[in-house]
């Protein structure tokens, strides 16, 4: 049996898991649980398994690998980078990608908290994000990928949070040059090329549909 991949067809905290599998060619099953529509936001189907998959702490996204249950996002990347020879090796880069995963997160959850809860805050957090940005910038500095010279796991996550801002607003990355250079050395991986290029691709939405923020305001 293929590993199964659970939640919803949206972007949000799945894509850089995807962005894993598919880099590492990984054969996976993606289970997709519909989320009705305005005012109910019917989640049943997901709420009718929820509790009964077998995971320690229930919740999107989750990964099934035979007896290996996984929740947290983070957590099921760190399980695919272990797998795949994706972690940091020496001290100084498992230091990088330690910090670069907890700095992300917080960046993600801020995200999440104007995109879903706080969208009248939306133009207050764009205007945070140029220092924020310049210093991911100043952190990769001339290094091609964020732990070093070797891609990392940590990677797949600043693309995907990267990308989601300049959703959220285009210019968010002007002026930085090597974060752009990242993005498009990250976007011109093989496997990542063909992935993107591919119907199986979600570029939208990156939010439930409960979320205020919409895709149509972004790129
Ligand atoms: N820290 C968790 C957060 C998981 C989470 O909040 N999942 C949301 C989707 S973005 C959800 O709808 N979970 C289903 C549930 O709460 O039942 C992670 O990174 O996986």
């Amino acid at each position: 049996m293929v590993p199964v991949l659970g939640y919803w067809k949206t972007r949000a905290l799945c894509q850089a898991i995807r962005l894993m599998l598919k880099y590492t060619g990984t054969e996976y099953e993606e289970k997709f649980y519909p989320v009705g529509d305005a005012p109910a936001y019917d989640k049943s189907e997901w709420l009718s398994v929820k509790f009964k998959l077998g995971l320690a702490f229930p919740n999107l996204p989750y990964y099934i690998d035979g007896d290996v249950k996984i929740s947290q996002s983070k957590a099921i990347m760190r399980y695919l980078a272990r797998k795949h020879d994706l972690c940091g090796t020496t001290p100084e880069e498992v230091i990088r990608t330690d910090m670069l995963e907890y700095q992300l997160a917080d960046m993600q959850n801020a995200f999440f908290d104007v995109t879903y809860e706080h969208y009248d805050q939306k133009d207050s957090y764009t205007a945070s994000l140029p220092a924020k940005m310049k210093q991911y910038s100043d952190f990769l500095g001339s290094r091609p990928w964020f732990a070093g010279d070797k891609l990392t796991y940590i990677d797949f996550l600043a693309y995907e949070i990267f990308d989601q801002h300049l959703c959220l607003d285009r210019t968010c990355l002007d002026g930085l040059k090597n974060l752009q250079a990242f993005q498009k050395r990250f976007e011109d991986l093989e496997p990542i090329r063909k992935y993107m290029a591919s119907p199986d691709f979600i570029r939208t939405p990156i939010c439930n549909k409960y979320a205020q923020f919409t895709i149509a305001e972004g790129k």
